[in-house]
């Protein structure tokens, strides 16, 4: 057990990123929030942070062009990554989007937790099998989370979570969260889950 925590609740705003050549500097722990537009990720920010005010939830979906860090108790940088896979915005803001995803994994910073979410309602993308291929090749830590959850009921909550599970093929030791950012559920133990990774990170 570590003795020190994570308080949730000081989670501040720290800067916005439109080039990797802005990053801020490392040196604290990077968490990763990743998924596609409209996963639910400003909200999932808002939710661990206690407030509704932290990150711009969009109604529209592939507002955020940005890679928008956020400073975590002083013990963790979050980077919001711009989703992808939108395809109403035109074609060179979509991949101008990737590039920024492709250039931020691709320039050698360390991340030590992705929080990868996705739309427990919805069938996995070919980004989204991508991704987690990806994660699992490069060894990043990561942490599944399945968003929305207050959108099913318990019976049809279950049964999704089967057929994910058999369509990823999870590993037996993968962390796979069911949350709502809406009712709450599971940001608890998600919290707990982020800090037990955080605060071991040598
Ligand atoms: N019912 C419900 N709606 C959610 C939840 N999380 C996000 N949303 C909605 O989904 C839409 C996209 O959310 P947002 O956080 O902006 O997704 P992002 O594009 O991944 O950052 C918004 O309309 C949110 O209100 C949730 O847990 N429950
Ligand atoms: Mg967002």
């Amino acid at each position: 057990m570590n003795s020190m925590n994570i308080n949730f609740n000081n989670f501040k705003y720290k800067i916005t990123c439109a080039d990797v050549k802005n990053l801020p500097g490392e040196g604290l722990p990077e968490i990763v929030i990743s998924g596609r537009s409209n996963a639910g990720k400003s909200s999932l920010i808002n939710a661990l942070a206690g407030t509704n005010k932290l990150a711009r939830v969009s109604g529209k979906p592939g507002k955020t062009r940005d890679i928008i860090y956020f400073d975590l108790d002083g013990k963790a940088l979050v980077a919001d990554l711009p989703g992808y896979g939108y395809s109403a915005a035109s074609k060179a803001v979509t991949a101008k989007f990737s590039d920024l995803c492709d250039n931020y994994f691709r320039c050698g910073r360390k991340i030590s937790l992705v929080l990868f979410l996705m739309d427990i309602r919805r069938t996995p993308s070919e980004e989204d099998i991508g991704m987690l291929d990806y994660l699992n090749k490069a060894g990043i830590p990561y942490i599944i989370v399945f968003t929305k959850c207050d959108k099913l009921s318990a019976a049809e909550l279950k049964k999704q979570l089967a057929y994910l599970s058999e369509f990823f093929d999870f590993a037996e030791d993968s962390m796979v969260f069911a949350v709502s950012s809406k009712d709450k559920k599971g940001i608890s133990d998600l919290k707990n889950a982020i800090s037990e990774i955080i605060l071991n990170v040598s």
